[in-house]
């Protein structure tokens, strides 16, 4: 641990720990912002759990990164791969332990206000929607993995990952918490096998989110995309271009986790798990051997003639899980559930149009072939193919899978019109950011045609209701470079 007053100092530029702190510091940024803005963080953020917690004498600090996701969305929890960056964007958690089971946490930010709870095998979440969900989900996951009971801390946080923005920010405070809670308590965990856990146990909230963000922001690398792979889970390093930039551009549209977007988020998960229920039939071949297909992976080394080939089977129009079950001459009742419960306890309506299963079936699988294409594109240095691929793996965001929205396309055009090689929305969707290639010297005139045409020109036009004028465009639209993943000091 290292003294409060010591931290302080080095913060302040002096003292024994500068060189320390500073390497520490820069492991956060990657040229878009500099070591005095993060100075200034970490300093009030440290001033803040003082002024909260007196009596904490030393502390440790950790910093979890948010992400974008360059290619391959909706494929994590189907078990096809994505390839996602850490960005500069990150939550920094500053704490201390206790010697009881509390959790005390407050943060810099007045739109979250501070939450206290008591570590237990069955934490009671908050009301939807509440930020200290995110919290208690990784005390719970970690308590349910230790032998002991765990002692809880008193911490500060302090995040610059804009929030409702498809960049992360709730699995990089999920991380955070429990970096901070492993190190209090002392538990040796892999960072590969924490990022599993994390995985299952962000679900608390509610989402039956896959695993990339989690992942991405364990195990990222400085000037590294990383191609994950699920089930179990795997990553490589895939180098990037080092004379381009993915800019990162708003929508500012707000995709709330907590709210409509979880609900469409989790009604794709059992649209997908309806596809690999008819596909398991429609595949099972003349003998009645069935192929226990039990997620859409299952089907990607299948050419790509040979995937459509079973699409096409598919029914055209959204089916009930009624229909479903006729389909595939099973009962209904035990199926109905199997299908519509997910993980984390929810349960998921049925929609009274039915499911749209072959067009989400379409994105999946297209989408899981995209992302090895674009490592291939990537190690051979061809970039106008991986900017293709963006734009196709938007398209099919877009229209197969549904998740874009008007504003958001729009900027994607808007992207492409300003010189981005390739423009796709990042994350789950349904609002959120575009991710947009553009190589470093184009940047400067990139930003300023999307700040006019979309910031300026298109949004106060198309929605009077989002308050352009009040954001800040440095937090709207920034470039980023592949940084590091998790940091812990000391
Ligand atoms: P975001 O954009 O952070 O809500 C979600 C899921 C990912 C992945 C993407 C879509 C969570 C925590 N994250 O990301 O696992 O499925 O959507 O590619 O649910």
């Amino acid at each position: 641990m290292i003294e409060v007053k010591d931290l302080a100092k080095a913060l302040q530029g002096g003292g024994k720990l500068l060189d320390s702190v500073e390497q520490f510091l820069s492991s956060s940024y990657c040229g878009s912002s500099d070591l005095r803005y993060q100075r200034a963080r970490y300093s009030a953020a440290l001033a803040r759990f003082s002024e909260a917690f007196p009596d904490a004498k030393k502390v440790m600090i950790a910093r979890t990164p948010g992400r974008v996701n360059l290619i391959g969305e909706h494929t994590d929890y189907n078990g096809l791969p994505v390839l996602p960056i850490a960005i500069c964007r990150d939550v920094v958690i500053i704490f201390s332990p206790r010697k009881d089971r509390r959790v005390n946490l407050v943060n810099t930010s007045i739109w979250f206000p501070p939450r206290s709870f008591d570590i237990s095998g069955r934490i009671r979440p908050y009301a939807a929607g509440n930020w200290g969900n995110y919290a208690k989900a990784s005390a719970q996951i970690m308590q349910e993995v230790s032998r002991k009971a765990l002692i809880g801390m008193d911490a500060c946080i302090c995040g610059d990952i804009p929030f409702g923005s498809g960049l992360s920010s709730s699995s990089a405070l999920v991380v955070a918490v429990a970096t901070a809670l492993a190190q209090v308590n002392n538990m040796a965990l892999e960072k590969r096998d924490m990022a599993e856990l994390l995985a299952r146990g962000e679900r608390y909230v509610g989402t039956e989110g896959g695993g990339m963000d989690q992942a991405i922001s364990l195990l990222a690398e400085p000037k590294k995309a990383l191609k994950i792979d699920f089930f179990p889970l795997n990553v490589s390093p895939v180098s990037v271009p080092e004379d381009y930039s993915f800019v990162v551009c708003n929508s500012l549209i707000a995709a709330e986790k907590s709210g409509a977007a979880r609900d469409e988020y989790n009604r794709r998960v059992v649209e997908c798990r309806l596809g690999v229920a008819l596909l398991d039939h429609v595949l099972t071949d003349r003998a009645r051997t069935a192929r226990n297909l039990t997620m859409l992976a299952g089907l990607k080394n299948m050419s790509v003639e040979r995937q459509m080939t079973a699409i096409d089977q598919l029914p055209d129009k959204p089916v009930s899980i009624k229909e479903a079950a006729k389909i595939i001459g099973i009962p209904l009742g035990k199926f109905r559930e199997t299908l519509l419960n997910l993980r984390g306890g929810e349960v998921v309506k049925e929609p009274r149009s039915g499911f749209k299963v072959k067009q989400r079936v379409r994105h999946v699988l297209s989408e899981g072939k995209r992302v090895e294409q674009a490592v291939r594109a990537l190690e051979s240095g061809n970039i106008t193919r991986f900017g293709e691929l963006m734009n196709q793996s938007h398209e099919s965001c877009a229209r197969d899978y549904e998740i874009s929205t008007p504003e958001v396309d729009a900027l994607v055009d808007i992207c492409l019109d300003s010189g981005a090689v390739g423009a796709r929305l990042t994350g789950a969707g349904f609002g959120g950011s575009v991710i947009a290639l553009v190589q470093d010297n184009a940047v400067p005139d990139f930003v300023s045609s999307v700040v006019e045409q979309y910031y300026h020109q298109y949004l106060p036009k198309e929605r009077k209701d989002t308050p352009v004028s009040i954001v800040c465009l440095e937090d709207a639209i920034f470039p980023c470079k592949p940084c590091s993943g998790v940091g812990t000091l000391p």
